[in-house]
């Protein structure tokens, strides 16, 4: 180890997006330790640094989609629509960013390639691909769950000579899509995104469906001077109520159970939340993702709508043969996705009856021999979801590595830390709320109780924390139980369990059992002097807290 007063930190961050900035700010200017976050990028963002395809926007509305830690930051930001767009969401982290003067303390463009715990020096140190190295004893990681992004491998791409994007690694640059022929690949949430938007220049898009979608429109809206200031001066409410829903939204689920409404009733409560738009759909009823009954009512309300947009029947059938419960993948919303496929020079192609052979030169070619001619294609193929930014950290001790360690599947102590990793805290980790929920609450409830983790670590001359291995085996089956206990499981070609990556153990990685009920088990587990963690002090005595709670003592679903 080549270490010097400059690189030796309490504490590294990995990632400056919403996590890293946050938890930047509070070990530092609450807690006073020396700490500093690495940064892939050249800027702050994480997620939205990448992510600037046409039409990215968030589907989380911007009332709720904001750090709540600061009265000061709320009433100082204004939002201008319903869903933050990409460009605004960049604007509001560097206004925080600068806000809470945290730039300096942020190395830019060094991408981690190794985090290594050395037992002697009881030190993390994290290296970069530009060869460097620091030191601290306390490690957090702040990637994303949605950074490692996922190109398919499809025979040919290298020989394509046409240009080619993922989503989720944009350029930072417009690209003119004018008399191009664009063929896109995907139609999850993002797919279902910029579809629309290439279809308003491009010479002809060809969308290749694997998987149809429901979605539900959005119904985006500029935010008018009333309601800018109702959510200015309405900050403690917000708050409070993003804090106790169990999705972290802005919105209550609703108590009404599907079926015990008429069905006149119900077809009217549908309509409402259809016309109210996004993701609140999903709350119109409480049992849409524990009632296989309930939710096919759902199903079907959505379908007969999707039929009414679409003009062209065989079209319409393409796009409602969806075999997986509503939201039991990640439901998308959108802005005039199925209308787009009446334009004359939009294309649906159905990969499920006829799939894709190969890239060759100048197009995609299907199994049957059908090409299509393109000069661009758009991977809007999604991510190796939760674990692969983890995993591509290459974090390891002398004992063992997180690659080895997960190689069946997560396993870890409320998504938070895992066994056998030492001082390690991963932010939306998998077995945390995270992608079922609105991430900056998740994230602002994670970096909180991190910190005062560490503060607690650092009031009581403990040196080490550690996740006890029962701790983990009993959390890790808590996480499937309360996933077993909704449809999600049921859909097998889903990123929540690891299915669109090939090789990757088939485990459903987050936590199914609502946010607010999270929140209090992870509460209760500090109150009672961090129970399931071991903690050893300087003189190397062990503080042992067996894990005796358990965990479901309630269960709510999040979206
Ligand atoms: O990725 P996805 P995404 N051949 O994995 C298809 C978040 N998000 O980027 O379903 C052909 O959902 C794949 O098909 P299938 C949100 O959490 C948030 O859209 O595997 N097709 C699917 O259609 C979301 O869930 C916002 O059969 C292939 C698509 O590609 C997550 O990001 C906005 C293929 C991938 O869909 C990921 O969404 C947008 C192949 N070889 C996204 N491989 C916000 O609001 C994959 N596909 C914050």
């Amino acid at each position: 180890m080549n270490k010097n007063l400059n690189n030796v930190y309490d504490a590294l961050v990995i990632g400056a997006g919403f996590s890293g900035l946050y938890q930047l700010h509070r070990l530092r200017d609450d807690l006073g330790l020396k700490v500093a976050v690495i940064e892939k990028g050249a800027d702050v963002g994480g997620t939205w640094y990448w992510n600037r395809y046409p039409g990215a926007r968030c589907d989380s509305e911007s009332q709720g989609y904001a750090y709540f830690f600061s009265r000061k930051l709320h009433e100082n930001w204004q939002w201008s629509e319903r869903y933050p767009g990409h460009n605004e969401i960049r604007k509001y982290l560097n206004y925080v960013t600068d806000s809470l003067n945290l730039r300096k303390d942020i190395f830019f463009n060094k991408t981690v390639s190794k985090c290594s715990f050395s037992e002697d020096a009881k030190l993390w140190e994290i290296q970069t691909e530009n060869g460097d190295a620091r030191y601290c004893k306390w490690l957090i990681t702040a990637v994303g769950c949605l950074s490692a992004a996922n190109v398919p491998n499809i025979q040919g791409l290298s020989r394509f000579e046409g240009q080619w994007y993922h989503t989720g690694k944009w350029p930072h640059y417009d690209i003119d899509f004018k008399g191009l022929r664009v063929g896109q690949i995907g139609t999850g949430s993002t797919g279902i995104q910029a579809a629309p938007e290439i279809a308003k220049t491009c010479e002809h898009l060809t969308v290749f469906q694997r998987t149809p979608n429901y979605s539900i429109p959005a119904r985006n809206s500029e935010w008018d001077a009333l309601y800018t200031d109702w959510v200015r001066s309405h900050y403690e409410e917000l708050k409070a109520l993003v804090r106790s829903t169990p999705n972290g939204h802005p919105f209550r689920i609703s108590n009404n159970l599907t079926m015990e409404v008429s069905e006149a009733e119900r077809q009217k409560m549908f309509e409402a939340a259809w016309s109210d738009g996004g993701l609140r759909f999903r709350g119109v009823f409480l049992d849409l993702l524990t009632s296989q009954t309930a939710n096919s009512a759902a199903a079907d309300f959505i379908k007969s709508k999707i039929r009414q947009k679409v003009t062209d029947p065989a079209t319409a059938d393409i796009l409602t043969n969806i075999d997986h419960p509503y939201a039991a993948k990640r439901p998308p919303i959108d802005t005039h996705y199925f209308e787009t496929f009446n334009k004359d020079h939009v294309t649906l192609v159905d990969l499920q009856a006829d799939p894709i052979a190969e890239i060759v030169q100048n197009g995609i070619t299907l199994e049957s021999g059908t090409h299509h001619e393109l000069d661009v294609i758009v991977f809007a193929t999604g991510y190796d979801a939760m674990t692969g930014p983890l995993l591509n950290l290459n974090i390891e001790t002398a004992k063992a590595s997180l690659k080895s360690y997960w190689g069946g599947g997560p396993r870890n102590y409320l998504g938070l830390a895992i066994p056998g990793f030492p001082n390690l805290f991963t932010i939306t980790g998998p077995g945390s709320p995270s992608v079922l929920s609105n991430m900056p609450v998740s994230i602002e409830q994670h970096v909180d109780w991190i910190t005062e983790c560490i503060a607690h670590c650092l009031e009581t001359g403990c040196t080490s924390i550690e996740a006890q291995e029962q701790s983990a085996e009993i959390w890790t089956d808590h996480v499937r139980e309360t996933a077993d206990a909704t449809l999600l499981p049921k859909v097998k070609h889903s990123w929540y369990l690891g299915a669109n990556i090939p090789g990757k153990p088939r485990v459903f990685m987050p936590y199914a059992g609502g946010l607010n009920i999270y929140r209090k088990i992870c509460d209760n587990i500090a109150e009672e002097g961090y129970k399931g963690f071991d903690l050893i002090s300087d003189k190397t005595h062990v503080i042992s807290k067996p894990l005796d709670f358990k965990p479901s003592e309630g269960f709510m679903f999040g979206v």
